[in-house]
């Protein structure tokens, strides 16, 4: 018998900059990531700002959804999707972000990309920007470090509103908010890269820049969901967190303080403006030892009272240990890595496996906010090969999303109000921090690799066919 609500939102999640391609089509601008070149785990990706002759910029292409949505979006639906999220890219709508005007082929664009979604029953999950910045706004502005961003974001909320009323219901204001408390943030999300070119790891910290910088994104996030409550009172605005689940790796008490601080500083310090309304109570000191002045103009801290957001999201793939101590022995991460759990395994990347931590996560989560959660991202980036009959049988990824799901389930009967559930990357796209096309995550094979090559042909892992029957019982049948 399934726990999960009748009306739980089973789907999946891309980004715009991760899979559409077609970066210059149709008035699109440029952004932040398609100034980046591909890498590996081994190999980091750069950013440049003039296009190098040679170098492959992997969102040129990515998957080209631009062109495929249509059978993307139906082969979603075969697969019973109740929702797909994915992201309208800042730059198609406002190729500098500073027009007077929207460009209207990119608002049509995702006209239909909504409509065909409609057709299938299939309720679109939008993010507004997820790592999507136009990268004229970094030249000129430095990104979120001026506070002109709020404007400019606002103007483009207000057309993407307004546009898409009564094709969208679900928003999202930033994608992993969060990622501006650590430093490579600056390039990812906020932008705070200007001039900056080489290794996107490797972008000089600038710890002042980045905290201001994210207050204005707290600033527009609360402007965004309080316009939209005013004006569309059937839209439910969501924040979304890069969910950072830390251990003690001791039960030495300087261990235990140790991970309490990361999740602050990473989890809660961002989600408690958006859910409570104001910084949490342990802000002033961080701010005050890291020599962090916030700028608040007159009448921010009632807007971020004021703009809190209706439901929580997340992204969770992976936990990490905390330790005081100096000789244990680190691993790979997303957005951050940390000290190895001896009682997990690790994915190819090195993501520490951990079904328990997203239900321990969940957990924490619902008892601080009491607000409906939602899982929108989580997955297995990993290396897919051919069978000898020339399909993927991905068993590896059928495992760690069934021992997600069940702690999911183990989670509603704790009491905790979820929502929904789409898991990364439904469809292989390009990686976000390493921009290889080998790290796949989707339960539908794109014939597109590291080098370019590749026809773009879409193929149904066993995964597929698996995530088809849990939907088709609403998370009753994970076998
Ligand atoms: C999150 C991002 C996504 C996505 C995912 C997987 O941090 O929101 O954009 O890419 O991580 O990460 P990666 O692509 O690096 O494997």
């Amino acid at each position: 018998m399934s726990v999960f609500r009748d009306d739980f939102l089973w789907g999946g999640a891309c980004a715009a900059n991760q899979f559409e391609g077609a970066w210059d089509v149709d008035g699109k601008g440029d952004s932040v990531p398609d100034h980046c070149t591909n890498g590996s785990n081994t190999n980091p990706k750069r950013i440049t700002e003039a296009f190098e002759e040679g170098t492959l910029y992997p969102s040129h292409e990515a998957i080209d959804f631009y062109h495929h949505y249509e059978g993307d979006i139906a082969l979603f639906a075969e697969m019973g999707f109740k929702t797909f999220r994915t992201s309208i890219n800042w730059t198609r709508i406002f190729p500098t972000g500073e027009e007077a005007e929207p460009n209207e082929k990119g608002l049509a664009f995702y006209d239909r990309v909504f409509d065909c979604c409609k057709k299938y029953g299939i309720e679109p999950l939008v993010t507004i920007s997820h790592y999507e910045l136009p990268y004229a706004l970094v030249k000129k502005y430095n990104g979120w470090a001026d506070r002109r961003l709020v404007d400019l974001y606002m103007n483009y909320c207000k057309t993407i509103f307004e546009r898409y009323k009564d094709k969208v219901k679900y928003w999202l204001t930033f994608n992993e908010i969060n990622a501006g408390t650590m430093r490579f943030g600056a390039l990812l999300s906020l932008g705070t890269c200007q001039g900056y070119t080489g290794v996107g790891f490797e972008i000089p910290d600038d710890i002042q820049t980045r905290y201001q910088a994210l207050h204005h994104q707290f600033v527009a996030s609360a402007k965004a969901v309080i316009y939209a409550h005013e004006h569309y009172p059937q839209f439910k605005m969501g924040n979304m967190i890069c969910y950072s689940a830390a251990y003690p790796l001791t039960c030495d008490p300087n261990d235990v303080m140790a991970a309490q601080q990361q999740m602050d500083n990473m989890n809660w310090y961002c989600s408690d403006v958006q859910c409570l309304g104001e910084y949490p109570y342990f802000a002033k000191r961080f701010w005050a030892e890291h020599g962090i002045q916030i700028h608040m103009e007159p009448g921010d801290k009632e807007l971020l009272k004021k703009g809190t957001v209706d439901f929580y999201t997340f992204s969770y793939y992976m936990s990490t240990c905390v330790t005081t101590h100096a000789d244990a022995e680190t691993i790979g991460g997303n957005l951050l890595g940390g000290t190895k759990n001896p009682y997990l395994k690790a994915s190819d990347w090195g993501w520490q496996i951990d079904p328990v931590g997203l239900r321990w996560s969940l957990n924490q989560i619902y008892a601080r906010y009491h607000k409906p959660l939602m899982v929108v991202e989580n997955g297995l980036g990993a290396y897919d090969e051919k069978g000898p009959d020339g399909k993927i049988h991905d068993s590896y990824r059928i495992d760690y999303l069934r021992s997600h799901i069940e702690q999911m389930a183990e989670a509603v009967k704790d009491g905790v109000d979820l929502m929904g559930y789409t898991p990364w990357g439904c469809i292989d796209l390009v990686s976000a921090s390493t921009g290889e096309m080998a790290k796949r995550y989707g339960f539908i094979y794109v014939n597109k690799f590291d080098d370019g090559t590749g026809d773009l042909s879409r193929e149904r892992k066993d995964s597929f066919y698996w995530y088809q029957k849990v939907i088709a019982s609403n998370g009753a049948d994970l076998s």
